[in-house]
């Protein structure tokens, strides 16, 4: 069985204005899918890998044979990312529940934590992604990977995250990555992040 590009829950024009349609449905159908088709090329020959939880072999890169392991870092990593970061955006949900209170008891405030999970997106030098993560001590912390490598091969597991590659931004926000991260905080579902938290706390 192959991998397959998954369904968004909602229309390409439903973050719109702050992520734009046409980025939507490029960075869905074109991006995200190459990802897989090339995770799938890799797995062409490993039969017994085809069925194996992605995020498994993710977590132990090191138990995936050599000659595929930077594709399935790569690609694997890029389809994982952008699977777990779809549902993790909507509009109009309200910064509540459980994972408020830990962020806040964490950062101090909403404010103070936007800044620094801003801060620290910012800090992603190229392509990557900045996160929300909890650690193996259940703490929340910041930390940011780079290319479409994920917090899960590092022992992390993503609440939140926002994706650094200009194909994310350039057609909107160009160059101007403070303006789509402010963009991004508007369509952020703390609904899902919330699940994301209950999941493993
Ligand atoms: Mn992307």
């Amino acid at each position: 069985m192959s991998h397959k590009l998954p369904k968004l829950s909602y229309a390409y024009d439903a973050l719109e204005p702050y992520f734009d349609k046409e980025t939507m449905l490029l960075h869905h159908t074109k991006h995200h899918q190459t990802y897989i088709d090339k995770l799938n090329a890799a797995l062409d020959k490993y039969p017994h890998l085809q069925d194996r939880d992605l995020d498994e072999m993710l977590k132990v890169l090191s138990s995936v044979p050599e000659d595929i392991r930077t594709a399935v870092k790569n690609h694997g990593g890029g389809h994982y990312n952008h699977s777990i970061w779809w549902p993790m955006l909507k509009k109009n949900v309200k910064f509540s529940g459980d994972v408020a209170k830990a962020i806040e008891k964490e950062f101090g405030s909403y404010e103070e934590f936007k800044k620094k999970f801003t801060d620290n997106a910012l800090s992603v030098f190229g392509s990557g992604w900045g996160w929300l993560v909890m650690n193996d001590k259940k703490e929340l912390e910041l930390m940011k990977t780079a290319n479409q490598d994920s917090p899960i091969s590092e022992g992390k597991i993503p609440i939140l995250g926002v994706d650094m590659w200009e194909h994310s931004m350039y057609l909107l926000y160009k160059n101007n990555k403070v303006a789509y991260i402010e963009a991004f905080f508007n369509v952020v579902n703390w609904d899902k992040v919330n699940e994301n938290f209950k999941k493993i706390k």
